[in-house]
């Protein structure tokens, strides 16, 4: 049922190729008498467009092998052999038509040559139902090993795999571990690819990829591009090599990055030829520069030794008979334009040698049983067996070299290496295989003078601090942090001074202690992989958090605990009408509260889900200082733990709180100036001060946390303007008090957070003196009054007098209470003028005058003593300038 098939579908290509082609040629028409002649089919591809065309050079040579058999007479005593040819284009349709074609025309043939692996595949899946041997030169394809599928096939063509064992060699000789393989969609180089994949499996060889293409490799080349391959296997007809070189060279995937593993049968200049006729879109020069160092391996078809062989000449001699040939033909040998298949003509002119040996050892038997090999039919299946018997015998030294066949058909051969240097294929090496032994000639040559890698080489190269920005941060630290302990030795030597003491020295302390933390803290954000090993990341990680957690909360847990005293202080004075005492201990209560939470909180964090050393990994760049083909991954280090975001979400959050809850206090005293607390507004400055930084830094520092110098920067400036700035307004103050007065006594006179000048102290006496001169005019006016009381009561006196004559003594007008409404005061009980801090030059608020509540006032509008309280400089509380 195949078989019909086959017939049906083969018979339309029958008629038309004798239609296109005529009757087969015959090689010998002087030879007519019919008798004495062996006649052998031949299909030869020459004419066609696309696979390999070696019928060109091989049709020729087999026509000399012809010639030199015949004219032995020790060879096919009485007959001769004849060859009957047609051209297959190397089409396995038409290949089949032309086969059909020779063998349903008459005379009987013995045995069928052929060429290219995809017609010997159709021919020798076909000729064993004719009981046919079929002998090919020229198919290299693996999959003709098959000797089930190819029962009567022999081949004098190496099969492709023998390339393999030399690729394998050649990668492993240079380094090459990575490789790539583009091959054209055809069974020949499907099965030479995956026995190529198989050796490099076992070489431990990585294909980064297989491409194939039908006829346009294009897509192909630039997928080759794009992963990267620099060692690339090429598999595919010298038509479709001659395409894929244009479109190496429009991707540049040549030069001295790039190795290509070309087939070693092309012609030496065949990636110039065809090149209007094929419609390549490469000038030649664009071809020979793509071609450049491309290595070729091939099996050996021409004998090395120049031995004499069984026709009597040397390969050397063959060469000169077969361009001689040629040249009737008119190729242009003399210019080495050679036809397609001029290394495999050895081959073709081998394998007609190998038909005539064989047929005259199965001669021999057949004379011994009385049949003669001139009887044999396509259904003569013991003759058949006695021929497939002879060949598979057949040893000899052809000029292709030693001749003989493995159990499986195929030809076994040496496999020669050969490069193009300078437009030329230069000869490198020769493989044996079944010696693993690689002859070597150091003639190779390589574009940029060294091996090709077979990869882009990628240097990680992590990221770091650059050192300048991290010594000049850790400078201004240093000096930061020797500059808060001077000051936490001044707040301890001075503590018994006033201005000292009632700020609370021990919550200075604390607050220095957290600005030295705070300040260490940053020599520890720089700390990256250039001084530490990655297994100690973690640590440091570590240490950052809670450095910098506790830090921040000494620092400015000592001064939110002044503010909210502050704030405390005036809410309940206000509620209570009392003054208030503030005890120390209520504000480390609050530092330590904070301390506690902080230290629960990281506790948490470190034993839950610690933080760990994470990598950010970036896009490969260029290397700004070197030829090589090396790439750059940056990488850069992070302190992460698995649920880094909840962590600093509860750790941001309240922190958060208490930044703006310090702000609102800060806010809410910033007019208060309080006796017990006497620097409460430079601390609320300085909250004013941290606040805003770290609501601006902890969202630019997460924004920019790929950039390591601005992160770093950015985070270690704002720790120590914070940090230099809290210790400015908290402490300058007291310093400058302390140089200015060094004496308690003047001291104490002044709070040192009004900042006392001596404009200040000028006006503050004139007012004295003021305030004087207003209680004696208030005494007159007091004297005047009361004359002009008691004269009115001795007015009424006398009235009643006059009835019963007796006037009120003065002393019971003095009894009376003296009412001079709300604004009425006494004598001895006049309150200090205060003024309008905004305006200096304002008047003085006459005496008596009512003031509004100041607790429940703007400063700004409201400023005069407390009720309650009698001079300014005794007073609980002041109200000034505000600072905002
Ligand atoms: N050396 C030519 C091989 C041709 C082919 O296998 O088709």
């Amino acid at each position: 049922m195949r078989l019909n098939l086959l017939f049906l579908s083969i018979a339309v290509a029958v008629g038309l190729a004798v239609a296109v082609f005529g009757p087969p040629h015959m090689s010998n028409p002087l030879l007519t008498k019919d008798d004495n002649v062996l006649h052998i089919a031949g299909i030869f591809p020459i004419g066609g467009k696309g696979g390999w065309q070696g019928g060109q050079a091989c049709q020729p040579a087999a026509r000399l092998a012809l010639e030199d058999v015949n004219n032995r007479t020790d060879l096919l005593p009485g007959f001769i052999l004849k060859l009957h040819w047609n051209d297959s284009e190397c089409e396995p349709g038409l290949g089949a038509s032309v086969m059909y074609n020779l063998l349903y025309n008459k005379p009987q043939k013995l045995m069928l040559l052929a060429g290219c692996s995809t017609v010997c595949t159709t021919v020798a899946e076909a000729a064993k139902m004719w009981n046919l041997v079929v002998l090919c030169y020229g198919a290299s394809s693996p999959a003709l090993s098959d000797r089930n599928r190819f029962p009567t096939l022999f081949r004098t063509h190496p099969s492709a795999t023998v390339h393999n064992p030399t690729r394998i060699k050649l990668m492993e000789k240079f380094g090459w571990s990575r490789v790539a393989i583009l091959q054209q969609a055809e069974e020949v180089f499907i099965s030479t690819v995956e026995d190529l994949e198989a050796r490099c499996k076992e070489a431990g060889i990585e294909i980064v990829t297989r491409q194939s293409f039908l006829s346009d490799p294009t897509d192909a080349v630039r997928n080759l591009r794009r992963q990267d391959a620099r060692v690339i296997v090429g598999l595919f007809y010298v038509v479709a090599a001659r395409r894929v070189l244009c479109e190496v060279y429009k991707h540049k995937l040549y030069g001295k990055s790039y190795v290509w593993f070309f087939i070693g049968w092309y012609e030496d200049d065949w990636f110039e030829q065809n090149l209007e006729k094929e419609k390549i879109n490469c000038t030649r020069e664009q071809m020979r520069i793509a071609a450049e160092g491309h290595l070729t391996t091939e099996a050996l078809m021409w004998n090395q030794n120049n031995q004499r062989t069984l026709s009597g000449m040397t390969s050397d001699d063959f060469r000169i008979r077969l361009n001689e040939a040629l040249k009737k033909e008119n190729y242009d040998i003399d210019n080495m334009r050679y036809p397609e298949g001029y290394q495999e003509a050895p081959l073709a002119y081998d394998a007609v040698w190998a038909v005539a040996l064989a047929f005259n050892k199965t001669m021999e038997k057949l004379d011994r049983v009385g049949k003669s090999l001139k009887n044999f039919t396509y259904t003569d299946k013991e003759t058949a067996d006695d021929i497939y018997s002879a060949i598979n015998s057949t040893q000899f030294l052809g000029v292709s070299g030693h001749v003989a066949f493995s159990s499986q058909g195929d030809r076994i051969a040496l496999t020669q290496i050969e490069q193009m240097i300078d437009g030329k294929y230069v000869l490198l090496g020769y493989y044996d295989t079944q010696s693993d032994n690689l002859t070597w000639n150091n003639k190779e040559k390589w574009i940029g003078g060294k091996v090709p890698q077979d990869r882009t080489i990628v240097r990680t190269v992590l990221r770091t601090v650059s050192l300048g920005l991290f010594i000049s941060m850790g400078t201004v630290s240093v000096v930061g942090i020797l500059w808060a302990i001077a000051l936490i030795v001044f707040n301890i030597l001075h503590r018994h001074r006033k201005v000292i003491e009632t700020s609370h020295p021990v919550c200075n302390t604390i607050m220095l202690v957290g600005v030295c933390l705070c300040l260490g803290s940053v020599f520890l954000l720089g700390l990256d992989g250039r001084f530490v090993e990655s297994e100690s990341y973690p640590a440091v990680c570590q240490a950052r958090a809670w450095i910098l957690t506790l830090g921040f909360t000494l620092g400015y847990g000592a001064m939110f605990s002044k503010v909210w005293r502050v704030h405390r202080l005036t809410t309940k004075s206000k509620q209570d009408g009392k003054v208030k005492k503030v005890e120390p201990w209520k504000l480390y209560w609050m530092v330590g509260g904070f301390l506690i939470v902080d230290i629960i909180l990281m506790l948490c964090w470190q034993i839950i889900d610690p933080l760990q050393r994470s990598i950010e990994i970036f896009p490969l760049e260029d290397p700004s200082s070197t030829d090589d083909d090396i790439k750059i991954r940056p990488e850069l280090e992070h302190c992460e733990s698995h649920h880094n975001n909840v962590w600093l979400g509860i750790l941001c959050g309240y922190k958060g709180l208490i930044l703006i809850f310090g702000l609102f206090l800060a806010y809410e005293t910033r007019s208060i100036k309080v006796k017990q607390i006497n620097d409460s507004r430079y601390v609320g400055m300085a909250i004013y001060n941290v606040v805003v930084l770290c609501l601006i830094t902890a969202p630019v520092i997460m924004v920019i946390a790929s950039q390591q110098d601005a992160s770093f920067a950015f985070e270690a400036l704002a720790i120590i303007f914070c940090c230099f700035l809290s210790m400015a307004l908290v402490f300058v103050p007291k310093i400058a008090e302390i140089i200015q007065h060094p004496r308690d006594k003047v001291e104490a006179k002044y709070n040192t957070d009004a900042g006392v000048s001596k404009e200040d102290e000028d006006r503050y006496h004139s007012l004295l003196a003021e305030n004087d001169e207003l209680q004696k005019l208030i005494s007159a006016k007091e004297e005047k009054i009361r004359i002009l009381k008691i004269k009115l009561q001795e007015r009424e006196s006398m009235k009643s007098s006059g009835t019963d004559g007796t006037a009120p003594s003065a002393a019971e007008g003095m009894n009376e209470p003296i009412c001079l409404g709300a604004g009425g005061v006494r004598n001895n009980l006049i309150p200090a003028r205060t003024y309008h801090g905004n305006a200096a030059g304002a008047q003085p608020e006459p005496a008596g005058l009512i003031l509004p509540d100041p607790f429940t006032t703007n400063s700004d509008s409201a400023i005069g003593p407390i009720s309650g309280y009698t001079r300014s400089s005794q007073s609980d509380f002041e109200f000034s300038e505000s600072y905002l």
